[in-house]
This record gives structure tokens, sequence and C-alpha cells, in this order.
């Protein structure tokens, strides 16, 4: 017999996954070039030359990956709209069998009795903008409003939950900065630009999904949990830091209307002095929001470093004088993450300890783990690691809750092993193994256990 975390009624459980990292069809039904094309095809830049060209040819095979989805029973359903396919050229006329694609799958889900939760922005930026500055000016945010309001006139009607971006520091921080992610791009002030950018396209597009008057409109963050390497005053300033950039430089603006500043971090100064900031700023990026969308896998070990940058906007936007450690004895995944689900809800309440009110109701918008998965000689994928993970950090999401943490769904990532950003196809997140040769797709055991978790939630099955 297996224990399953009982969750409040209606809770919603899904699976997530993202246009670029399952769609393939790059180049099909007039899709323009997006900057992560350009980066997978630049050579040396993304293991193993992968690219996103066919991916898990999702655009062709979304009624079978609806029907896994179905067969899972899951409740809703997190997905991408990849803008290229929507606005090829960035900006100007709209491309109908882009939105067409995108409404045929609502209605297939629709019919599966699973709700959709479109993400608008999972770092496909059409090549063009990049061409124009890309997210380093703040066209490109007017443009994402635009794009915006053309997905939402087709969808709002089918489409209750929105989220406006995925993970925008990794958009400014690995694209524009530590260029680990497209663009590539290594700069101070580009990086420094480019967040808040993408913090205006939000309140854009937030306007206008109101105004098309969908049910739910949310952001998602990836928010870290910092442990200090040792109990020392350095490594204690060396999370502060740490804990600025990866979470205050978002969580500020939008859940409390301020730019973050403390004195380990100079980050309210550095952007204060900043051009680019325009009166009514705070306000356009601090409108209520029915939901936080939070994507939690594992904690990060500071310790104090010593400076590597010289341009202080890049340091702060890079390197801020900390290095990652290791945490000593637990399990590390294939990503060599360190699995320690307290930190999830360690994370969770210290969120509800900070905002209090102000933190809307949460939505884990991803959770999971890559493992070296191999198919057994039955056929099948047994990643007890993964149940193992997907178990404790269910659980730990419930003590969160317990403690006081409104948190509405859990979605689990990913629905599909996929093209895993810089890591190619080398790295799987999947509930369902995906066999790249034959584009065979095959339930993990994990897959089967997270059905079995849905199924005996109480008032189901
Ligand atoms: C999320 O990113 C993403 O939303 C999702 O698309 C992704 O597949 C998933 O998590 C799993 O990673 O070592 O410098 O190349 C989480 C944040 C950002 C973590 C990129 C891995 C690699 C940085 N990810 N990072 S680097």
């Amino acid at each position: 017999m297996t224990d399953f975390p009982a969750f409040p009624p209606g809770f919603v459980f899904g699976a997530a996954t993202a246009s670029y990292q399952i769609e393939g069809a790059a180049r099909e039904d007039g899709r323009g070039p997006s900057i992560w094309d350009t980066y997978s095809h630049t050579p040396g830049l993304v293991a193993g030359g992968d690219t996103g060209d066919v991916a898990c040819d999702h655009y062709h095979r979304y009624p079978q990956d609806v029907a896994l989805l179905r067969d899972l029973g899951v409740d809703s359903y997190r997905f991408s709209i990849a803008w290229p396919r929507i606005v090829p050229d960035g900006s100007g006329p709209v491309n109908p069998k882009g939105l067409d694609f995108y409404s045929r799958l609502v209605d297939e889900l629709l019919a599966a009795g699973i709700e959709p939760a479109a993400t608008l922005y999972h770092w496909d930026l059409p090549q063009a903008l990049e061409d124009r500055g890309g997210w380093r000016v703040r066209a490109t945010a007017e443009r994402f409003a635009e794009y915006t309001a053309a997905v939402a006139a087709h969808l709002s009607d089918r489409v209750p939950r929105w989220i406006t971006l995925n993970e925008p520091w990794c958009s400014a921080f690995l694209g524009y900065s530590i260029g680990r992610h497209a663009p590539g791009a290594r700069e101070g002030r580009g990086a420094l630009a480019a967040a808040h950018h993408l913090l205006v396209g939000h309140g854009l597009a937030v306007r206008e999904l109101r105004a098309a008057g969908v049910r739910e409109v949310g952001i998602t963050l990836n928010l870290d949990r910092n442990l200090p390497a040792t109990g020392s005053a350095a490594d204690l300033a060396a999370v502060v830091r740490a804990d600025t950039q990866h979470n205050l430089v978002w969580t500020e603006p939008l859940l409390a209307g301020r730019y973050p500043d403390t004195e380990e971090d100079t980050w309210g100064e550095l952007i204060t002095g900043q051009d680019f900031r325009r009166d009514g700023d705070l306000e356009l990026i601090s409108q209520p929001l029915d939901f936080l969308g939070v994507n939690y896998y594992r904690p990060i070990v500071v310790a104090d470093a010593p400076l590597r940058e010289a341009d202080p906007a890049l340091r702060t936007a890079t390197d801020n004088r900390y290095a990652e450690t290791r945490l000593p004895g637990v399990r590390h995944t294939a990503m060599d993450w360190p699995v320690a689900p307290d930190t999830f809800t360690d994370l969770l309440v210290s969120l509800k300890r900070q905002y209090g009110r102000a933190l809307p109701p949460v939505h884990i918008t991803e959770n999971g783990s890559a493992e070296n998965d191999a198919v057994s000689a039955d056929g099948a994928v047994h990643d007890d690691d993964r149940v193992a993970y997907l178990r404790d950090h269910l659980a730990a999401l419930r003590a969160a809750m317990d403690a006081g943490v409104d948190v509405r769904g859990y979605y689990v990532w990913s629905l599909l092993d996929n093209f895993e950003w810089a890591f190619g196809y080398d790295r799987r997140f999947g509930i369902v193994r995906v066999d790249y040769d034959t584009q065979r797709r095959t339930p993990k055991d994990s897959y089967h256990w997270y059905r079995k978790m849905i199924a005996a939630q109480p008032g189901r099955g």
C-alpha cells in the first residue's frame, strides 16, 4: 500500500512543457526564427550540437500527447505559445496558422477534460526583435503586449489560466550577462535593461489579458532557496547578495511595487540611476495578480567569493561575489542538483512570511528531476529516483500548505523528455520517455505513480 498525501478539494494537478523544448516543426506553417534557433545552430553552444528543429515533434503528435495527459488524469496542462509562430517577424502581421495550432491544441485539451494553462513567453523571442535590440530595448516589451493581445483575442474564451513570463531571471541574466542561454550575450547594462523591460512587458501583458477578460493571470519565477556554505559572516552576506539577484529583483517590484535595496547589494542603486526606467513603471509592474507561479528544483549552497568582474553592472548581473558549492550528504540528480525537499517547504514558508497578504495564491508551475533513466528488458523505465523525488517534494509542498501557504496547484516538469536548453537532449526530465529516433513515447514508472497519486485523492477516482 502506498500512502499518498491528501490535497484539498479543487487542488490542481498538472504537467508542464514549453514550446521550443517539444514542438519541433521549426520552419513549418510560417513560423519565424527565434533566438533559440540561432543559438542552437551556433556550433559549440548546445551539448551534442542539438537543436529544437524536431524535438519531440509535438507539433504533429499533439493528439497523442493530449491522450497521455488524459490517461494520466491531470486537471490542467501548462504549455507555452511560441511567439515566432504568432508574429514571425516580431512585429506586423499575425500568422493565422500559428494561432490555429494552439487553437486546435486547446480544443483537444478541453475535449479531454483538461484545463489549458498558457505561458506567453518561455524564452523563444522572435530573432527579428533580437536584431532590433531584444529585451535591452523597451520596444520589445511593447511588441510583447501586441502579441499578447493577438493571442488573447483568439484564446481568452477557452484558456482560463495565463502566465505572462517564465523565469525572467533566465531570460535576463543567463541570456544577456552569463551567456549560457540565447541570445548568449555578456553584458552588464544589457542584462539590467533586459530585467527591467521583461517586467515592463509583463505589466503591459497583464493589462491586455485583463482587457480580454481572462479568468486568471500570473507570472512564473524560479525562486531560489539559498543556503550559506558555513555560518561565517562572509557566507551569510553572500546569501543576501544571491537572494537579491535571484529573488528580490523580481518579487520586490512585482509584489511590493519597489526595487530591492539591501546594504549587501547595490541593485537598487544600480537600477535607480538607469535611463531605461520611466515614471509609472512600478505601478505597471505591480498590478495585482491572481496567482504567483513558482518553479522549484533544488537549493543552492552559497559561499563568499572574490570579485571576478570589473564592470560593476556585469558584476551585479553575473557573479556578485558568490560561488555555488556542494550540499554534502544528499543524493544529486543527473543535473548534479542536490535533492533536499525540506528546502521547498522553507522557500514557500519564508515567501509567505516575507510578503504576507501581498503574496497571491501560489501555483507550483514546475517541479521535477532529470535522472539517468534506462529502458529495462521488460520495456519499462523504472525511474525509482524520480518517483522518490516527486513523492518527497509533494509531501514538502503539503507541509508548506499546512504551515499556511495558499498553494492551489502543482505541475510536474515535464510531461515528456525534451530539449533541455544548453544541455540538449542529454538530460531527461520527462515522466514519459521519448525515443528521439522513433518518437515513441513510453510512460515511465513515475507517470504511473503520478496517475495513482492523483486518482487516490479524496473525492476522485
Ligand atoms: C526551468 O529552468 C525551465 O523553465 C525549464 O524550461 C527547464 O527545462 C527546467 O527548469 C529544467 O531545467 O548551467 O549555466 O547552463 C530552471 C532553471 C536554468 C536551470 C538554466 C538550469 C542551467 C544554467 N534552469 N540552468 S547553466
